[in-house]
């Protein structure tokens, strides 16, 4: 059982909109260990870096311009399982598939407004938590609730 990390970030719209606290707190109850968290506003050649992947897609450009429209919440949260669990708390990319009970699901409706990102494999979880934080930026401690959370 290797502990992973998974960065999770409310995007632009997500912010704009006032989601802030309850995108945060889907995370926090499940159980997963926040390691850092911060509000950024997010220069392009970064967007690019993230998202070099989709580079041939037709809708990167206007997903770039998106994703740096504004100030975005990046967090970086730590646990066993929790990069494939983020994703299911996340649901589908499109959010009228995203099943209800999912932040897509229950919070937004288009896939270029999906509000939220998680990373998609552990090693793209180390990836992107090393591209949107700096070493000093991110705390190891040990949550009290930890022995109720696991035995
Ligand atoms: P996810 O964010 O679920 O990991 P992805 O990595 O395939 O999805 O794509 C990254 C983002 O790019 C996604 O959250 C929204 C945007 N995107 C993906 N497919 C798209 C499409 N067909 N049209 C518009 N935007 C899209
Ligand atoms: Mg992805």
């Amino acid at each position: 059982e290797q502990v992973e990390q998974t960065y999770i970030m409310v995007k632009p719209d997500g912010v704009q909109r006032g989601l802030v606290g309850e995108i945060i707190s889907r995370f926090e109850r499940k159980g997963f260990k926040l390691t850092g968290l911060k509000l950024f506003q997010c220069p392009k050649e970064l967007a690019e870096e993230h998202y070099k992947d989709l580079k041939t897609k037709s809708f990167y450009p206007t997903l770039i311009d998106y994703i740096t429209s504004g100030p975005v919440v990046c967090m970086v949260w730590e646990g066993v399982g929790v990069v494939a669990s983020a994703r299911k708390l996340i649901g589908s990319t499109n959010p009228l598939q995203a099943e209800p009970g999912t932040i897509r699901g229950d919070l937004a409706v288009q896939t270029g407004r999906n509000v939220v990102h998680g990373s998609d494999s552990p090693e793209n979880g180390k990836r992107e938590t090393a591209l949107w934080f700096k070493e000093g930026e991110l705390y190891e401690w040990t949550p009290a609730q930890a022995p109720w959370l696991m035995e």
